[in-house]
Parts: C-alpha cells; sequence; structure tokens
C-alpha cells in the first residue's frame, strides 16, 4: 500500500517515518517549516521619502552610505558622506583627468537630526577634511558611529590620494563629547588593510561598530587588488577592538561574509544578526551568528536598502538580548549605480524587530511596482520588433535572431 501523501499541516519536526525530498529536508534544516510569515529572519522593506536632505539634479550634490540613527534627548542623528562638486564624477578611471573621479570623492562627514525619522534638517560638516596632502586630506566618507563611555566616536574611509579604480583606503576615527561635535580626528589608521596578498589588502570598507562580548566589535567590507575569475570577490570581516582607537585585532576567522556590500548588522538576542545586499552568492538574505562570527542564511530578501544605516536603539548595550530593528535611512542612485552615479539618502522600514509585529512587512504582496518600473529597462527591440508600446534600453539590444 502507497505510503500516505505528506501531509497540508506540516508537522512541527522533521517526520522521520517518511522519505524526504532534498527541499523538504531544507524546509526543516536550513529555513523554518512555515516559511517567511513565521520567519523572524524575513521582512519585506517599504521606502519613503525624506525632507530636508534633497539633492540636486546636477550631479553636482551627493549624499550617501548613512551611518547607523541615534536617539539622543529624543533627537534622532545621522552622519553620512556628503560630495558638494561643482562637476559630477567622471570616473575612477578619469581619476587624472577630472575631479571628482567617485560619487564618495572629494566629499566630508555631514550630519542632520530629526524629532521622527522623515523631516531632517541637515548640520552641517561634522569632521573638517584635512588639507590636501595630508593623512585623509582626499576625502573622507562613509561613516558610522559608535558610543562608548559616554564619548561619541566616527569611524570612516579616509583618502589621502585620488581614488582610482581600486578604491582603496584604510579606516580612520575621529572623537566628540557630544554628537554635536566638535570633532577631533586621530589622524591615522586605526584599522589597517591586510598584509600583501591578504583578501582586505586593497581596502577596508563600511565600518560598522557594534558593542558586544565587552570589546568594540567592528565589522566591515574587504576588498584586494586582484580582478581575476579566482580572486575573492566579495567579503566582509570583523576587527575587535579594547579601546576606540584601537589597536584593532582581525580574528584568524576572518572573513566571516561571501557576500555583501555596506553590509548592516545588528545585536539579535545573544547573537550578531546581518542584511547582505548586493554582491556574491549570498546576495539578498538576512543572517544570523550566534558567536558574531559564524554566520548562517536565514532568509532570502527583496529589493533590500542600499547602504542601510538602521536605528539600532541597543547597538551597543551589549546585554545579549538584541531586539533588532524595524526602520532607518539608505542610499538611492537616481540616475545610475556605481562609481559615476550621484546618491541621495531615503528612509527603509522593515520588521526584523522583537518588539514590533507589521504583518504588511510579511505579506509576499508587499513588494508590488508599477508597471513602468518594471518598463523601464526594457530591451531595445530591432526596428522589425518594435512596437509604440515597448520602451526601449540602448544597453540592452535582444539578438538578432529574436
Ligand atoms: C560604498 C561603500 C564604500 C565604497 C564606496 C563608498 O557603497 O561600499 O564607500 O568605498 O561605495
Amino acid at each position: 500500500m502507497a505510503p500516505p501523501s505528506f501531509p497540508a499541516i506540516m508537522p512541527p519536526e522533521k517526520p522521520a517515518d517518511r522519505e524526504l525530498s532534498a527541499a523538504m529536508h531544507r524546509l526543516y534544516d536550513l529555513w523554518t517549516p512555515t516559511e517567511d510569515k513565521g520567519n523572524p529572519f524575513h521582512t519585506n522593506f517599504k521606502y519613503t521619502r525624506l525632507t530636508g536632505l534633497e539633492g540636486v539634479d546636477d550631479r553636482s550634490i551627493s549624499r550617501r552610505d548613512p551611518s547607523k540613527v541615534l536617539r539622543i534627548d529624543g533627537t534622532y542623528y545621522v552622519w553620512y558622506t556628503c560630495r558638494r562638486t561643482k562637476s559630477p564624477p567622471v570616473g575612477p578611471e578619469r581619476a587624472d583627468d577630472a575631479t571628482p573621479s567617485t560619487d564618495w570623492d572629494l566629499a566630508e562627514v555631514w550630519y542632520a537630526t530629526s524629532k521622527d525619522g522623515f523631516h531632517w534638517t541637515e548640520q552641517g560638516r561634522a569632521v573638517e577634511r584635512p588639507p590636501q596632502g595630508e593623512y585623509g586630506g582626499r576625502s573622507n566618507c562613509t561613516p558610522d558611529i559608535l558610543v562608548w563611555g559616554g564619548k561619541y566616536y566616527l569611524y570612516y574611509q579616509a583618502y589621502s590620494k585620488k581614488i582610482r579604480a581600486f578604491d582603496a583606503c584604510d579606516v580612520t576615527m575621529a572623537e566628540a563629547d557630544s554628537p554635536n561635535g566638535p570633532w577631533r580626528a586621530i589622524g591615522r589608521p586605526v584599522v589597517d588593510q591586510g598584509e600583501s596578498g591578504a583578501w582586505d589588502e586593497a581596502c577596508i570598507h563600511d565600518p560598522f561598530p557594534l558593542v558586544y562580548q565587552g570589546r568594540i566589535w567592528l565589522y566591515y567590507k574587504g576588498q584586494n587588488h586582484n580582478r581575476s575569475l579566482e580572486a575573492l570577490v566579495r567579503a566582509q570581516g570583523v576587527a575587535i577592538a579594547d579601546h576606540p582607537a584601537g589597536p584593532f585585532e582581525k580574528p584568524a576567522i576572518n572573513p566571516l561574509l561571501n557576500s555583501g556590500h555596506e553590509t548592516c548588522l545588528w545585536p539579535y538576542e545573544g547573537g550578531i544578526a546581518a542584511l547582505l545586499i548586493l554582491d556574491g552568492a549570498e546576495k539578498n538574505t538576512v543572517q544570523f551568528a550566534p558567536d558574531g562570527l559564524n554566520f548562517e542564511m536565514k532568509s532570502h530578501v527583496a529589493v533590500p536598502p542600499l547602504a542601510p544605516g538602521p536605528f539600532v536603539p541597543d547597538a551597543y548595550a551589549d546585554n545579549g538580548d538584541g531586539r533588532g530593528i524595524s526602520w532607518g535611512l539608505c542610499h538611492i542612485n537616481p540616475a545610475a549605480a556605481g562609481y559615476a552615479a550621484h546618491s541621495m539618502l531615503a528612509r527603509f522600514d522593515c520588521d526584523l524587530s522583537r518588539d514590533v509585529d507589521r504583518p504588511a512587512f510579511r505579506h509576499k504582496y508587499a513588494m508590488r511596482f508599477e508597471p513602468e518600473t518594471y518598463f523601464k529597462g526594457a530591451l531595445a527591440l530591432p526596428d522589425h520588433l518594435r512596437t509604440e508600446t515597448g520602451g526601449t534600453d540602448r544597453d540592452t539590444v535582444m539578438p538578432n535572431d529574436a
């Protein structure tokens, strides 16, 4: 007699009395039988336009790569890369022809405040960029914030020379007694590039400090000088210190993540969770490491925020009971992505928090887009196929035999 079919009501534990396919093993071993609805690491995202931080269309002003959001005495604070240049970026391959070369070239760390997370007031420059020729004199960008011992510490990428194709830089730090500054730059790297041949030999990007297990854990994106197929394309690691100025030690187990770009992280229960976007085999996933080091995929997500700077109320609490996140700021590239873009800040909302229940963020139909969003990048059809309705994207032409 044929065994009964797999039951409609999912057994809470993996059935041992029947053969399971690889997919059904994964549903129990890797995912959750109640799929996204019952998965605390799954969410959709909704985006809201901010006021007070509008750019201009000539790409001469760019705001991007926001820090974590802090709430201090009822006021929200955010720090970000601000580029204000007469002309738009020309691309790193033309760094010797014109400036700025990239969207974060000739930039400085600025900040803004808000009472509600939607309406912001730009307060201006946080860290004074040093004169050209001095350490960090070319550009300061991609900041993040640490609160430690009652003082404030900004970690950011420092460029002393023109920004070229490898986007090579290290991470430095500035400290202040108040979130409004004045900021005192330390004037040297605090997280150095890796040794020659290492996965992080060229770049220490996207510094993201948390307080965990009594120490400062500064997660970061590393890059190397290779562009060959064998080179590790994307990886993230951590550098750990007992003092904000270092020394920062990189555990031998680095790198910790094999994908992602501008990865944001937050304390979750007794471990650390991460949102991986854009690059690598495990892009567009939320992952969790019970020890802050060994991350496992917990969900796939759609259209995640670029360069997310979440509001993480317990980023520095280190109480072993991380509560998660429900909103933050991110950036959007209105005209294009990559080096020669310009960027604007936006707000994202989600439900990756143990303290809110936002059913709208769990429903699979939450991420629906207007037809024009789908057709914006339409194929460039050959004349004999072109119709009045078809949009055309000159970069993507149908094969002639279409
Ligand atoms: C961002 C970040 C880093 C890179 C550049 C500016 O998305 O990954 O900061 O250097 O792009």
